[in-house]
Formats: C-alpha cells, structure tokens, sequence
C-alpha cells in the first residue's frame, strides 16, 4: 500500500469519523511517514473490545508505513478519563493501576511491530513524564493555556454538570493534551487518533501543541462502533468481552463475533480485520444472497480470533464451534471440551460409576420428569455424547463417558448440558 493511501483505506472501511484539518492532513501525509499515536488507560487488567478498533488502525498506520506510539496511560490512569461516563470513577490505588498498565502494555505490544528497519512501533507509559510534574510549574506553564470557558464546553464535562464531577476528573483533558505536546517535542509526533468519544482531548491537545510550540498537529477520530438492533457493542449477558484469554476464553470471543447480525457483519469486516475490499465485496454479496450459511459471520470470527490470539486458537475455537454446531463432540481434547462448556450448565458427580439414562437427564435438569426423559430419549430428541439411544432404560457407564469423564446431553439442536466425573 503507498504510503499516502491510509486516509482513503481507513475511508472506505467507514473508520473516518472526524479529522482536524483533512486538506492539511492530507498534504502533510502525501511529504512522507507520520509519528502518531493512541492512548490506552489501565482501567482494568485487560484491555476489552472497545480498545481494539484504535489499535487496529494504530496497526493499518504502521502497515502503510507511519510510526505508531501506543501509550499506556499509567499517568492518566490514576486520574479517570470523564470521557463518555456520566458518573465519577473511584480512584484506583496506586499499585494496581501499576500492575494493570503492565498488563495492558503487554497486550497492545502484540499488535505492533517493533522490529521494522523503516517504521518500528513505540510504546511509552505516560507515568514516566506525568508522575514527576511539579504542581506549581504546571499551573503556571501549562494551565495558563487553557480556558475555564472552553473546558466547560466540552461534551465531556458538560454532560457531567448535573450528575457530578471532581476537580480531579475535570483535570484529566489537561493531562491528556500535555501528553500530546510532550511525545510532539519529544518524538516528532504530530498526530493522535482515538475513538469519537477522545474528540474533545485530541484537539485541547492540537490546541496546546499550537500555543506553546506553535506547531501543526493533527487529529483524527473513528466512529463509535453501534450494533443495529441497539444494544451495546462489546457487551454480552456474561459482561465484557476482553482480549485477555483468561477473562474471555478464545471461544466465546470467536462465539462473540460468529453471533453478529447480518445487517452489521460486514461493517464489522471493514471494521476488524484487514481482508481486502474485493474479499469483503464477495463476502457482501453472500450475505445478501445466502445469510443462512453466515459465510461472513464465520470469516469474521475466525480472523479477529486469528489476529487477537494467534492461529491455534482461532482453529481451536473455530473446531468446538463447529462440533457444537453439528454435534461431533468425539474429536474434541478435554480442554476444547472444558472451554466450549465453560458457559453451559453443568453438574459434577462423584463416586458414582453407572447411572440410569432417564435418571441422568434429570439429575441435569435437562428434563423435569422421568417420563418427559423417556419420551426424550425413544423421540430421538436427546443425544448423549453425539449418540442417540433407543433403550430408555440404558445404563451409562465409564464407556460412554468421553476422555472418561464427559458426559454431554444435547436436547433439540442447541440445548446443551454437561456432566462430568470427578
Ligand atoms: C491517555 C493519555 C493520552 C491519550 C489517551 C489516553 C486514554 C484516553 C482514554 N481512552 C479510552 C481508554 O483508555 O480514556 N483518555 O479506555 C479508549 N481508548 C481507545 C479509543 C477509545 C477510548 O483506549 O475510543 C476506545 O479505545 O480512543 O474510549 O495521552
């Protein structure tokens, strides 16, 4: 990709939500490589979905040949960015935030390349400038710049106004911008993007850089991704989905991904992965033509698994869903069995080798009676381990029992329920 095309690339997926100055940038973009970069703050020990569109686009820049800074906010992140919350956040002590921007610091370094002999990714921790601020200094070289009027005029705040907000919060914008002017002076960084909801940060920034160095800056946004049936993008019954595989198992952030609509499956290609337009065009043309067979849907969760946890899991998570679909539950390991269960309802049983058939589907509650669960199983209706039984007075013992200790009730095509010996 030439190294003047990014605008264009990131305008056909529909990730250009605002720019500062799009000529100016422009022309900027077409004297050569740009210094950007995005900010990410420890608000919790992972990073979630929400961060991973800006980081795929800190990616897209690198790829088309400008250095990317990602900046792990340990700094910010013991103040609270009011951006896009209405309430006041609690403050976090001082060694966990530590800890979490560790974590996250380790996370983004998996997106970027640093060993480039032309562009190499950075990253950098706002604490090691922020932390050695001298108030007095900074009252008066930086907060002389910024006017109570226009700080109040941000959505940011101005949307805090009734429900609350500290000093402390109301500061953060300040922060944020002399980030900015910091990694300007200090790496030639002339641009920072974020998400739509970092408008108002990015240009108090532009705004600084301005005034105190009298330099061009730029600044870019994307859109805040939306779902069409409005709901929340990113969360689910069980919470977050985060990039932590601890915390969301490859799995179900390839199950995440399988669900989407087929209304917003494309937008989400465009969005989350890097497949070319011609690609995606053909994905389009399928979904209009046989949504049923989700083609998108499966293409989709399978490269963001791919790019956010690596190929073994993308094809681990790609085989427990398949096999949950179809019901070939004998070729998976005990922990695709472990991870594709880890959200079904489950039982334990202990010191006990054999059990009735019927009596099983009811210690599951998989059914509410042992007649129900004999009708269940001569219907066909109830698979045990993929298999279906005539005999309801079966009894299930060890041989029956995969990797000898899974016992897995499938009622109809989605209902599952899991038992296991212990
Ligand atoms: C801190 C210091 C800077 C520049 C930025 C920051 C962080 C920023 C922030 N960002 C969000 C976060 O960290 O709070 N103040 O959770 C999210 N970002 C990115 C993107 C997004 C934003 O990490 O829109 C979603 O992921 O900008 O909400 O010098």
């Amino acid at each position: 990709m030439g190294k003047t095309d990014i605008l264009k690339d990131l305008e056909k997926r529909g990730l250009l939500y605002q720019i500062t100055d799009r000529g100016a940038l422009e022309k900027r973009l077409k004297a050569g490589p740009i210094t950007l970069y995005i900010g990410f703050d420890p608000t919790a020990d992972s990073l979630h979905i929400g961060n991973l569109l800006p980081m795929l686009c800190l990616r897209r820049f690198q790829m088309a040949g400008h250095n990317p800074i990602a900046v792990a906010g340990g700094g910010t992140g013991l103040i609270g960015d009011p951006s896009g919350r209405n309430l006041e956040r609690a403050l976090n002590p001082e060694a966990i935030v530590h800890k979490w921007t560790e974590k996250i610091k380790n996370q983004l370094e998996k997106f970027l390349d640093f060993k480039s002999k032309t562009n190499p990714a950075r990253i950098v921790n706002n604490y090691d400038w922020l932390s050695s601020i001298k108030v007095i200094e900074f009252l008066r070289d930086t907060g002389k710049y910024f006017s109570i009027g226009n700080m109040l005029s941000k959505e940011s705040v101005k949307s805090r106004l009734d429900t609350g907000i500290s000093y402390t919060e109301f500061s953060y914008i300040i922060l944020q911008a002399y980030d900015f002017l910091r990694l300007y002076q200090d790496y030639n960084c002339e641009m920072q993007a974020g998400g739509s909801d970092q408008w108002g940060n990015i240009t108090a920034g532009t705004d600084l850089i301005k005034r105190v160095a009298g330099g061009a800056a730029y600044g870019l946004t994307f859109p805040l991704v939306t779902k069409s049936d409005d709901t929340k993008f990113g969360k689910t019954e069980t919470g977050a989905i985060w990039l932590d595989p601890k915390k969301t198992t490859p799995y179900q952030f390839y199950q995440f991904w399988i669900n989407a609509d087929d209304r917003d499956v494309v937008k989400f290609i465009n969005y989350f992965t890097f497949l070319p337009e011609d690609e995606i065009s053909d994905l389009e043309e399928k979904t209009k033509k046989e949504p049923e067979k989700r083609e998108a849907q499966r293409v989709l969760a399978k490269e963001v698994t791919l790019l956010v946890h690596g190929e073994k899991e993308a094809l681990s998570a790609e085989k427990i869903s398949q096999a949950l679909f179809y019901g070939n539950l004998k070729d998976l390991s005990e922990e695709e069995i472990e991870e594709g269960f880890k959200d079904i309802p489950s039982m334990i049983i202990k010191n006990k080798k054999e059990i009735g058939i019927a009596e099983l589907i009811l210690a599951a509650g998989v059914l509410s009676s042992k007649r129900q669960a004999k009708a269940g199983i001569s219907s066909g209706a109830i698979s045990i381990n993929g298999n279906i039984f005539s005999d309801t007075d079966k009894i299930i013992s060890a041989s029956d029992r995969l990797w000898n200790k899974y016992i897995i009730i499938r009622k109809g095509k989605k209902n599952y329920f899991l038992v296991k010996w212990m």
